[in-house]
């Protein structure tokens, strides 16, 4: 695992935000997916890129079209591959090709969280997963690839901050425990973005 903090500066912070509207109003907003269990979600997503995740009632999956708008999702901006390629570099994956990015906003007002999970609906689970947190404070738990009863380890996200997992950390279990509203004044609302970058196949 690496965690770069504050990699991105105030201006660039703003930027990413700007770019995830776009893409959002692109796609014709967000929306708050249902789990195959049926319950919802704590964030709404969408996607960006060749396919974007979806999860419903029949499960996980990657799709080339948006069931918002029935369109392909919205393409990967020129800058997130630039910069995906170039964190790749820094874990030793030459050749990634960001092929997704999967956008969670968590709003303040509610008690935002993401279950324990590992990221396996790709197709390739070798490629590393390039996260960057923008807006409130996360408490990210991190624990092992090999059982969800491991022990976990807290962190700190903030904003500016990127989180990549790749290698050993690829399939760890990781959640998000708690958003803490009021402690980045990045976005207007309060509340935390996230994007994952993914190669799937
Ligand atoms: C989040 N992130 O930070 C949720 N998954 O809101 C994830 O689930 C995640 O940060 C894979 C790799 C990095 C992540
Ligand atoms: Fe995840």
């Amino acid at each position: 695992m690496l965690h770069l903090k504050n990699y991105f500066n105030e201006s660039e912070q703003q930027a990413l935000v700007e770019l995830t509207r776009n893409i959002a109003k692109t796609n014709g907003g967000m929306t708050i997916p249902v789990m195959p269990t049926g319950s919802k979600f704590n964030c709404s997503q969408t996607s960006c890129g060749l396919v974007g995740w979806l999860s419903d009632r029949h499960g996980y999956r990657y799709s080339k079209i948006n069931p918002q708008n029935n369109q392909p999702f919205a393409a990967m901006p020129a800058e997130l591959v630039e910069i995906a390629q170039h964190l790749a570099k820094l874990v030793d994956e030459p050749n990634y090709q960001p092929e997704t990015c999967l956008i969670n906003f968590y709003a303040a007002e509610r008690k935002s969280k993401m279950g324990l999970h590992q990221d396996n609906t790709e197709r390739n689970l070798i490629p590393c997963i390039i996260s960057i947190s923008l807006g409130d404070d996360c408490i990210f738990s991190i624990g092992s690839n090999r059982s969800r009863k491991d022990p976990v380890t807290d962190i700190t996200l903030r904003s500016g901050d990127v989180l990549i997992l790749h290698g050993e950390t690829r399939l760890a279990y990781h959640a998000v425990k708690k958003i803490v509203p009021g402690t980045s004044p990045l976005l207007k609302n309060n509340g935390r973005l996230n994007l994952t970058i993914r190669q799937v196949y």
